[in-house]
């Protein structure tokens, strides 16, 4: 008898590599090079010299602590996630679960304001800092569209930059925490929350996220049900699954934690190495249709780390609802022909929500 030839089982695999770290205070044309090269080889790199102010970055990253260190019965106030407001776990309407809590806000002005008083017990410091976060980290996005643009050689290099910076854009905002896992004390409430008793573990080693009692900010305290009486292993635990982001361009930053991986294909993962003073920067599916394919739209995920809770603070760049994307006319050539077909904001939105994270949402629009 001739045995079944058996499935092979590859296990997701690390490999370390260098990513690209761009300082944007060196000379434009090598800052636009190289910003073009990462983008059609990774579609993600790193800035540093980014011009955010320290400031901006603190107090936003002390608002999210703060938020995510309340009790579960304050955090749900701010809930269901629909898809905005706070989710626990629960990911997009279809059935995706992660390791993680979040914020998702819409960056438009009213919007925050509505969605602070929810959220905060100073809506107004809340949507402030909101405001001065989004807006600082949008004018670096709108920096980077613009030497995309001339990298592309656009006859209107701005034309990128100006889907993000429209008043209409439907950018988003997005504060993810992922608990660590580890604990030694747990109790479990009467609504079956997990309150975790000792935040030892969680140092942070940014003082801005401490509280004035010395104590860590990032503590477990009002999660969910993550720890689950100890019995939860503690390697290779997903906090976001795979997926690459809708949107134009995304501006990821977090705290010192290791988290973050990058997709090189074939079940290869590359760590980010986590750099608070610089911002991570992805090409989303948008920006890989209106390049033709030239860009990446790279497939990501983020690990729970075991010893010490993560919080990331992501601005994804959008265009407004009614925006056209389609293939811009300098990226479409007798050897390049159109590989995407023309579609509005709105329409790649209301399917991308129709499906799971990890699908690959821009193939039904592939015109081959
Ligand atoms: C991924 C990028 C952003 O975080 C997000 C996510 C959104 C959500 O969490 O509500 C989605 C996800 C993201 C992609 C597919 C859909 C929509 C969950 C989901 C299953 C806010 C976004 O715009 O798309």
């Amino acid at each position: 008898m001739v045995a079944a030839p058996l499935t092979p089982v590859r296990p997701d695999c690390i490999r370390p590599i260098g990513l690209p770290v761009i300082d944007l205070t060196r000379k434009r044309s090598d800052v636009v090079d190289l910003i073009v090269r990462a983008s059609e080889e990774l579609g993600f790199f790193k800035v540093i010299n980014h011009g955010v102010p320290p400031h901006v970055v603190a107090n936003m990253e002390a608002e999210a602590f703060t938020f995510f260190a309340q009790p579960p019965s304050e955090k749900l106030k701010a809930g269901p996630p629909n898809p905005l407001g706070y989710g626990c776990k629960n990911i997009g309407f279809n059935g995706d679960t992660g390791e993680v809590e979040y914020l998702l806000l819409h960056t438009n002005q009213a919007s925050i304001n509505h969605r602070s008083k929810t959220i905060s017990k100073d809506p107004n410091k809340f949507s402030c800092t909101v405001r001065e976060y989004v807006e600082a980290v949008k004018d670096l996005a709108v920096e980077i569209l613009e030497l995309v643009g001339e990298g592309l050689r656009l006859s209107d290099p701005k034309k990128l930059a100006r889907l993000i910076r429209d008043g209409e854009s439907d950018s988003v905002f997005r504060l993810n925490h992922y608990p660590s896992l580890i604990s030694t004390t747990t109790t479990t409430t009467n609504n079956n929350d997990t309150v975790d008793k000792d935040n030892n573990n969680n140092n942070n080693n940014n003082n801005n996220s401490s509280s004035s009692s010395g104590r860590d900010m990032s503590s477990q305290q009002g999660w969910c049900n993550v720890v689950n009486g100890g019995g939860v292993s503690v390697k290779g635990v997903i906090g976001f699954g795979e997926h690459s982001d809708p949107q134009i361009l995304t501006l990821l930053r977090s705290n010192d934690v290791v988290g973050l991986q990058i997709s090189l294909g074939d079940g290869l993962w590359a760590p980010v190495s986590p750099d608070p003073d610089s911002f991570s920067v992805n090409v989303g599916d948008a920006l890989q249709a209106l390049t033709n394919g030239r860009f990446i739209s790279v497939r990501h995920r983020a690990m729970v780390n075991p010893y010490r809770s993560r919080l990331s603070m992501v601005y994804f760049g959008a265009p407004p609802l009614h925006a056209r994307i389609a293939p811009l006319p300098e990226t479409v050539t007798a050897q390049t022909p159109s590989l995407y077909r023309p579609f509005t904001w709105a329409e790649y939105k209301k399917a991308a929500y129709s499906l799971r994270l990890s699908h690959s949402r821009l193939d039904p629009f592939r015109t081959v």
